[in-house]
């Protein structure tokens, strides 16, 4: 069950591999998690799912290409890949898919993993909803249970026909929009497939997942094309499109695997900087960029700009043109959000934002010693993989027990270990610990624990319904100890999921920056916390923040990027943001909070 809900939440771009050359270990792994959903429709044994669940999540954090494994003969030696499972693995490398899983997709409709999305459906429910009822997804299973059919399933009861009731309503309201972690990267394969294709030219992502927005309605991708019917076409027969919405001589929609809507739009190439503005948004921007433009006698539109008085119109190719014929700084799409920008960019005030290749480091990571994934280093080596110079090892405390929080003595060991690899894989490993700020704002390592480390996490994990007075004193208390460096995950909330506690915000910003403690942005695609209106306001009162990825597994270190495009957002510099400085520069950070000894 478990294995159905990730594969469907991550939705990897379902079988990419079509029209990419190359199948990465998140697609396979991907395939492997549709066919143990698929093995559980089709009733198969307990320990043969599991199998393939094992195999997924091993894929999941391989490292290295299937394809390498198999040529050294080395796959099977993934936890959970027997010879049975290496060969499904093989045959969905080279044509992304397999003989079993085409026949386990010819059992049902292509609809019914989504399904199990439904809180409390399980694979039984089900069948039993598609064998008995004919129900062959969400759709079909909100009309029989408003018709009233619903009840003819056996052993459901009033009770469950309620729970099932309520649960629909509360997808309706999830499953409104989509976290960008989950439809950036299927923007991306669908824009590597156009590209691949050879029918379209200048394929870039525009709305709100160019702007970095955490949750997008649907994506917006627009292209160039000599062959406009023809890149429509291949669009439309992406096989990620589970169904065509709409279909035009300029512009397409398709509804996508893993549930969400694609507008795909041709555009003339000559004036490509225009739309492509236009379709950025948001729609605050362009309405001020268009009063803007008015006042200066100048009619902004997808087409051009033109001169009221004389009538001309001048078509763009870029969008730094259409910028400057206005007489303004280029603004990138992740500060076009309809606040002061305009002002700015004609101003030429705006700031030159933080990107990924400043990164140096990263000072939030977890390991197999709480509740991470992949060993020191192994984390230590993909750290250096990634170009990053310096990362904190930062499991859980003892408190957190549900994530194996370490005690005294393994803590220890744990410092032993990182400093015997401290520079072995060329990044510069840091003792840290994310220590649980408890519900008095006390912490849960004593203060001459925490002078051992070189750098300390402190985070909230409990008690998030205490008053918002308690909470802000909580924070404040735990901002005040010399000891803290950073303070994790701020808000508590994850998108589209739970709102986080309530705190005075301003109040413990304004401390945080007169103690030097930085503020997280935790780069998390589910967290996004600090969010970019926060984080905007955190700088205005003076705090530094750590961009941290948080990561439990290696794949986990490349939402840095997520992190980076939200402090994008929120208008910050290499200059706010401290694991964009040298190590050096972080040890000063801490030194300067620390009592003198
Ligand atoms: P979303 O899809 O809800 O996450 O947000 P967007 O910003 O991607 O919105 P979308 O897909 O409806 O439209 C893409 C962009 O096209 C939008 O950001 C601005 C532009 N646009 C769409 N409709 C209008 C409009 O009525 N007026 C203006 N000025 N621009 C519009
Ligand atoms: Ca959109
Ligand atoms: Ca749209
Ligand atoms: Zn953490």
């Amino acid at each position: 069950m478990e294995v159905a809900i990730t594969f469907l939440r991550r939705g990897a771009p379902a079988c990419a591999a079509r029209t990419l050359t190359s199948v990465t270990n998140a697609q396979i792994a991907a395939r492997l998690g549709e066919i143990a959903a698929l093995m559980e429709f089709d009733d198969e044994p307990f320990f043969k799912i599991k199998a393939y669940e094992r195999a997924m999540r091993s894929l999941e954090d391989a490292e290295t290409p299937a394809r390498e494994l198999l040529a050294a003969h080395t796959l099977t030696e993934l936890p959970g890949v027997g010879a049975a499972i290496a060969k499904k693995i093989d045959e969905i490398d080279r044509t992304g898919t397999c003989p079993y899983l085409d026949e386990l997709r010819g059992k049902f409709p292509p609809t019914i993993l989504e399904l199990l999305r439904v809180p409390g459906v399980g694979a039984k429910t089900a069948v039993s909803l598609f064998r008995d009822l004919g129900v062959t997804g969400i759709a079909d299973l909100r009309r029989v249970v408003d018709d009233g059919s619903i009840s003819k399933l056996p052993r459901l009861g009033a009770k469950g026909i309620e729970n099932l009731r309520a649960a629909l309503a509360q997808l309706q309201e999830r499953t409104k929009r989509m976290r960008l972690g989950d439809a950036w990267p299927l923007a991306q394969a669908i824009v590597a497939a156009l590209a691949e294709s050879g029918l379209a030219k200048n394929v870039t992502v525009a709305g709100s997942a160019r702007r970095m927005e955490p949750t997008v309605g649907d994506l917006d991708i627009i292209c160039t094309s000599s062959r406009g019917a023809a890149a429509l076409e291949f669009f439309t027969k992406l096989p990620q499109a589970e169904r065509i919405v709409g279909r035009g001589e300029t512009k397409a929609t398709i509804w996508a695997s893993p549930g969400i809507s694609v507008d795909c739009r041709v555009v003339p190439h000559k004036y490509l900087g225009n739309l492509l503005q236009h379709f950025t948004g948001n729609k605050a921007h362009n309405v001020l960029l268009r009063e803007y433009a008015k006042a200066r006698g100048l009619k902004v539109s997808e087409y051009g700009i033109e001169d009221v008085e004389s009538g001309k119109v001048r078509a763009m190719k870029t969008e730094e043109e259409v910028y400057e014929a206005l007489g303004m700084q280029y603004i990138p799409p992740e500060l076009r959000v309809g606040l002061d920008e305009i002002e700015r960019a004609r101003a030429r005030t705006l700031p030159e934002l933080i990107s990924l290749d400043d990164i140096r480091g990263d000072l939030h990571a977890h390991t197999t010693w709480s509740d991470g994934s992949r060993s020191i280093e192994e984390m230590a080596r993909a750290s250096a993989e990634r170009k990053r110079t310096y990362l904190s090892i930062s499991d859980h405390s003892p408190g957190r027990a549900v994530a194996h929080g370490l005690d005294e003595k393994r803590l220890a060991e744990q410092m032993a270990e990182i400093r015997s690899v401290r520079d072995k894989y060329g990044v510069h490993l840091l003792c840290s610990s994310e220590v649980d700020i408890r519900a008095d704002g006390t912490l849960d390592w004593p203060d001459k624990t925490l002078a051992k480390l070189d750098i300390v996490v402190a985070s909230i994990h409990s008690a998030f319904s205490r008053s918002k007075d308690e909470q802000t004193q909580r924070l404040l208390k735990a901002i005040r100890n010399p000891y803290v460096n950073i303070i994790g995950h701020p808000t508590g909330a994850q998108i589209e999921k739970r709102a986080g506690y309530e705190f005075d915000t301003d109040a413990v910003f304004r401390a945080a920056a007169e103690t030097g403690t930085a503020l997280e942005i935790n780069s998390n695609p589910m967290r996004l916390d600090l969010n970019a209106s926060l984080a905007r306001r955190a700088k205005e009162l003076g705090c530094t923040i750590a961009i941290d990825t948080d990561a439990h597994g290696i794949d986990w270190l490349d939402h840095m990027f997520y992190g980076v495009g939200t402090a994008r957002k929120a208008g910050l510099t290499k200059a706010d943001v401290l694991n964009a400085r040298p190590l050096a520069g972080v040890l000063d950070f801490v030194k300067r909070k620390r009592p003198i000894r």
